[in-house]
């Protein structure tokens, strides 16, 4: 007989669920449910999130085409050395997923002089992924607004003006986790992308209607996020969690790959420029709440997470 898996959800991890947040509402509420989600969780999804059909049909159109083309045709975007096309290996220390991916900085001009690598029409790739970042970007920094205006920042834009920087860092993934075949073990977990915490500031997941994507709670347990392609999931990073001087916590995750449907996500990583300093926002420090992590920058900060494996905690090491 074959032994039965540790269970991957529990009772308790489907009656939690995960924090849906409605974007067309009033701001000075929306601004109180971010706060409190960045708080609890360092996860929440949009709906309604405004963003159009047309800017997602034809980012989804253009990333299914380049996942559909052969082995050999991919390998020409690659290897991700940082950026470019990937398959199974994670990162440069061994990590490995079921998974084949594009990496990209977040910069027009950079995906433009990439785009002839990944596709026959690279007009066409590089304006469907720069506007979809264009407008997930915009998102984010009204995010990071609300945020300094929830947590009183003297400053508004403290946040936001370090992902509108020209030289921002920021990054653009985009993955595919292939379906399972429906004979394969049932039993048998395939790790898509292994537990880690993202080390920008914020991240922006969309996803087709597939799961995969499993966030931990606060007492270890893995809530399975409900796949849906109609809104957006956000993802609080370790650099937010420093500028927050600890109120806000990264979130750990992971994508499962045991799905008979293959799984595409995308996702923005919304980065400062290399030389900012990630030190925390005046207004949460004080005698009570002494500054948690001794100061860095993001570069600084960067070198290290790509020096270590996916699943080790990074801002561990910066702690004061
Ligand atoms: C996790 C978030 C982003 O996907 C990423 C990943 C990066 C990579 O795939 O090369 C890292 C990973 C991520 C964190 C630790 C390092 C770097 C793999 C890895 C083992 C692009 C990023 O910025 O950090």
């Amino acid at each position: 007989m074959v032994p039965s898996p540790a269970p991957l959800r529990t009772k308790k991890t489907m009656a939690v669920g995960v924090p849906v947040i409605d974007f067309s509402q009033e701001r000075s509420k929306l601004t109180e449910l971010i706060l409190r989600a960045c708080q609890d969780l360092g996860f929440f999804q949009v709906k309604n999130h405004g963003i159009s059909e047309e800017i997602i049909s034809r980012v989804d159109s253009e990333v299914r085409d380049f996942f559909a083309k052969t082995a050999c045709e991919k390998q020409r975007a690659g290897p991700p050395s940082p950026f470019g096309y990937g398959c199974k290996n994670i990162g440069f220390n061994g990590d490995k997923g079921e998974l084949e991916y594009l990496l990209l900085e977040a910069n027009p001009l950079s995906i433009s002089r990439r785009s002839n690598t990944i596709s026959s029409r690279p007009n066409a790739f590089s304006g469907a992924v720069n506007d979809y970042i264009e407008a997930v970007k915009k998102m984010s920094s009204e995010i990071l607004e609300m945020v300094a205006e929830g947590l009183w920042a003297q400053d508004k834009s403290i946040f936001s003006k370090l992902i509108e920087d020209g030289s921002s860092d920021s990054c653009f993934r985009i993955n595919h986790y292939p379906s399972v075949d429906p004979f394969d073990d049932p039993s048998k977990i395939r790790i898509g992308f292994g537990e880690h915490s993202d080390p920008q500031i914020l991240t922006v997941l969309r996803s087709n209607n597939v799961a995969g994507l499993q966030i931990l709670s606060g007492d270890g347990l893995w809530i399975p996020v409900p796949p849906d392609s109609d809104k957006l999931c956000v993802f609080v990073g370790d650099a937010f969690q420093a500028l927050t001087n600890g109120r806000f916590t990264s979130v750990r995750h992971r994508a499962v790959a045991n799905s008979t449907k293959p799984r595409m996500s995308m996702m923005y990583f919304a980065a400062p420029p290399l030389s900012a300093s990630i030190s925390p926002i005046p207004e949460l420090v004080s005698i009570q709440n002494p500054t948690l992590y001794r100061a860095f920058t993001w570069g600084e900060f960067k070198s290290t997470a790509y020096s270590l494996r996916l699943a080790d905690n990074r801002l561990h090491l910066f702690t004061k």
